[in-house]
């Protein structure tokens, strides 16, 4: 009975560790920067989204601005319900960051814009950009390109 127990745990610690292994993240100061991503992007298509966990284990700070190789200029935005209409702006202060808290930057709510792109982002490539927070100062991330979005439009483009 006991050893059918342990059996059962190493085989989740395994399946975990492995969870893990496949994600990616990036520190700075004691914020840490959890699976950056994007998605495939439509050949004519210039902006595209990017979306990352950010847990802040420090005092407050927020993030100020970003940069992209890949992009003319990169911005922060929030996706809101407007009675039907699902309207996109610019936060232009940033992303507030509490101290000791987690924000997700997630389909729907806020994300990373990355404006006029030339080179449409691909699917498997990572794409690097800076960020740039108030206090824990810059880092350099990289976003996974996933598929175009959601297995739906995936499968519609033919892969
Ligand atoms: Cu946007």
């Amino acid at each position: 009975m006991i050893r059918k127990h342990i059996g059962i745990f190493v085989a989740l610690a395994a399946t975990l560790s492995f969870g893990t292994a496949r994600a990616h993240e990036f520190k700075v100061g004691e914020i840490e920067i959890g699976h950056p991503y994007s998605r495939a992007m439509l050949p004519v298509a210039k902006v595209g989204g990017g979306y990352l966990k950010i847990t802040n284990a420090g005092p407050a700070d927020r993030l100020v601005s970003a940069s992209s190789d890949r992009a003319g200029s990169v911005e922060f935005h929030e996706m809101k319900m407007n009675g039907a209409i699902m309207e996109m702006r610019e936060l232009q202060g940033g992303i507030v960051l509490p101290a000791k808290s987690t924000v997700e930057l997630k389909p729907g709510g806020y994300h990373v814009m990355f404006m006029n792109v030339t080179k449409p982002f691909k699917e498997g490539e990572m794409v690097k950009a800076t960020l740039v927070f108030e206090k824990a100062g810059p880092v350099d991330v990289e976003f996974a390109v996933g598929p175009i979005a959601g297995d739906k439009a995936h499968s519609e483009h033919g892969k």
